[in-house]
């Protein structure tokens, strides 16, 4: 019986300073109805969808910037979307900013199973950008002003009828994201992303550039760990600053098996066969055959080991 997951990746279009949470909120629950039409079982949504990418503003005082966390999840404004998945056995991913009841700050995301059940939380571990307002660049980028470092590590959960896991956006450019995961077996890694389209620090560094690394970071992942890839977009142009599209799927061959166009709400449905994932995980990326740690010498986590000539 071939283990399918007809996921849906629900890309959402720009969402304003001054919109509120039930407007993204109903934005949601359509996007859900749209993936359910076409039989989806599961849908992803992006980095911080309930939200406008804030991290691009500076507040002086960070405490001003907890009117756009989560202190619960569900909370009211999401209870409805998270009943509504529940009544059509659909799963879900959501992304968000988390405030923890002793204080603490993580852009997170929550995985939930089709009768409703929390399966996991992750809290994104690669934050890019910097902490204080720098002046040099063309606009900010402040999650590590705002965010703490994930202390979860990589989870993997078995639901769905699979191996599931989660990281967000920065995330999926680092191999390690994927190779944590893929050691644990890891079938399908779904995630969500607000990118910039441009460089804040290379002007030159234009659209397709930004596209061309987003698919090599989630193709090679894919690939090198034998896994279903589902990466969702928050896009579009939010307050004058542009996010790009790219929402896509990306099968564990490393093929991108669909990619939806243009950066408005709209959803990308693939039917995911997560046996497609045993060729990889038996024959090249049998883990336990062909990688040798033991002969890697010595294999260090200190940044810039080899001083550049
Ligand atoms: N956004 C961007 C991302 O990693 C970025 C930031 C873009 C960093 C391009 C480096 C290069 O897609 C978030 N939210 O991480």
């Amino acid at each position: 019986m071939p283990r399918i997951v007809t996921v849906a990746a629900a890309q959402m279009g720009p969402i304003q300073k001054a919109d509120d949470r039930a407007s993204v909120v109903s934005r949601m629950l359509a996007l859900m109805e749209m993936a359910h039409a076409r039989g989806a079982d599961f849908i992803v949504y992006p980095e911080l969808a309930l939200t406008t990418f804030f991290p691009r503003w500076h507040y002086e005082d960070r405490a001003e910037a907890d009117i756009w966390f989560e202190r619960d999840m569900p909370n009211a404004a999401t209870k409805p979307l998270f009943d509504r998945a529940r009544a059509l056995g659909m799963g879900l991913s959501l992304g968000y900013a988390e405030l923890t009841p002793d204080g603490h700050h993580f852009n997170s995301s929550v995985l939930v199973d089709r009768e409703g059940k929390l399966v996991g939380l992750y809290r994104k571990i690669h934050l890019p950008g910097h902490v204080e307002f720098d002046p040099e660049r063309t606009h900010q980028h402040l999650e590590k002003r705002y965010f703490e470092p994930g202390d979860l590590g990589f989870p993997v959960w078995r639901t769905m009828g699979g191996l599931f896991g989660m990281c967000i956006c920065n995330d999926r450019r680092w191999p390690e994201t994927y190779r944590e995961m893929g050691l644990q077996g890891v079938e399908m890694i779904v995630l969500g992303f607000n990118t910039p389209s441009v460089n804040s620090q290379r002007a030159a560094e234009g659209l397709e550039e930004r596209l061309f690394h987003h698919r090599l970071s989630l193709q090679a992942g894919a690939y090198q760990n034998a896994t279903w890839v589902v990466a969702v977009a928050k896009a579009g142009v939010e307050d004058g600053h542009h996010l790009m599209g790219g929402t896509l799927i990306v099968d564990p061959d490393g093929h991108i098996v669909a990619e939806l166009p243009g950066e408005d709400d709209g959803v990308l449905v693939h039917a995911c066969d997560l046996d497609a994932t045993r060729f990889g995980k038996e024959t090249i990326f049998d883990f336990k055959r062909h990688r040798r740690i033991e002969h890697y010498g010595r294999i260090t986590s200190q940044v810039g080991v080899i001083e550049p000539a």
